[in-house]
């Protein structure tokens, strides 16, 4: 019997992570949803994706579009299964005592204010549709570094989101899973440090994960059996391990 494509909602679609996700997911037969701020990088990925693939443009941040957006949802694409809060980001490597409000305030607005009102607002159709949730962590949520303040914090907060949730869904199927990856190489470091040449520092030699690596997890993760759950994910590439701790002298 054939069934029905499944749809996803992916979040942060127009790059990284999330351009990769929406590939995998179409390439493995499924209908998405892929949101971001910059209209143009959406609809080459619509272009190269086909009918498959319907780009939704708003700002995360802003409540009224993003209602918008999610209301007028064409028919074929409204019934979504599987959410994967995808958009995210981190702002500065500095130290608490020297980093900016205004940084910490658009890390929290986009990595925890939109994730909990999107996921909030797709949460009777997910129950409906016995669907799932899959929100991008970080290792930042598990393990303190200097510099990651605020950024580890919201991380952190997506993971016991992601477990709460799974404790109040309890019953309905829904399936809930945090991915906490170390390293990839995205724009993300670019966007963090505001750096192409730091980005590049960081990433070099290192042999990091990609994109298309996360991906991969994301689809494995959505199409395991549907009595399987995988609460938490943490994946780092074999050259990144765990620091020491630090010792100030007098
Ligand atoms: C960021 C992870 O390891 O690049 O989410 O700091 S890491």
């Amino acid at each position: 019997m054939k069934t029905a494509p499944k749809t996803a909602l992916i979040t942060g679609a127009t790059a990284g992570i999330g351009a990769a996700a929406a590939r995998r997911f179409v390439a493995g037969g499924w209908r998405v949803i892929a949101t971001g701020r910059r209209q143009q990088r959406l609809h080459a990925l619509a272009a190269e994706l086909g009918d498959a693939l319907h780009p939704l443009a708003f700002d995360m941040r802003d409540e009224v579009a993003r209602e918008a957006a999610i209301a007028g949802l064409p028919t074929g694409f409204a019934g979504v299964d599987l959410l994967v809060n995808n958009a995210g980001l981190a702002l500065g490597t500095a130290p608490a005592q020297a980093a900016k409000l205004s940084d910490w305030q658009v890390m929290i607005d986009t990595n925890i204010v939109s994730v909990v009102a999107l996921t909030h607002r797709l949460l009777p159709t997910l129950i409906e549709r016995r669907g799932g949730v899959i929100n991008l962590s970080s290792v930042a949520a598990n393990y303190p570094y200097p510099g990651g303040n605020v950024y580890g914090a919201t991380k952190a907060f997506i993971r016991q989101l992601s477990l709460n949730l799974r404790a109040d869904l309890h019953g309905t199927g829904v399936r809930v899973t945090s991915i906490e990856p170390g390293m990839v190489e995205t724009e993300f470091t670019t966007v963090r440090t505001g750096s192409q040449a730091a980005s590049d520092q960081l990433y070099g030699g290192a042999n990091p994960m990609t994109a298309e690596d996360i991906a991969e997890t994301l689809w494995w993760v959505a199409t395991l059996p549907v009595h399987l759950n995988v609460n938490t994910l943490e994946l780092m590439p074999v050259t990144q391990s765990f620091a020491g701790f630090q010792v100030a002298r007098s």
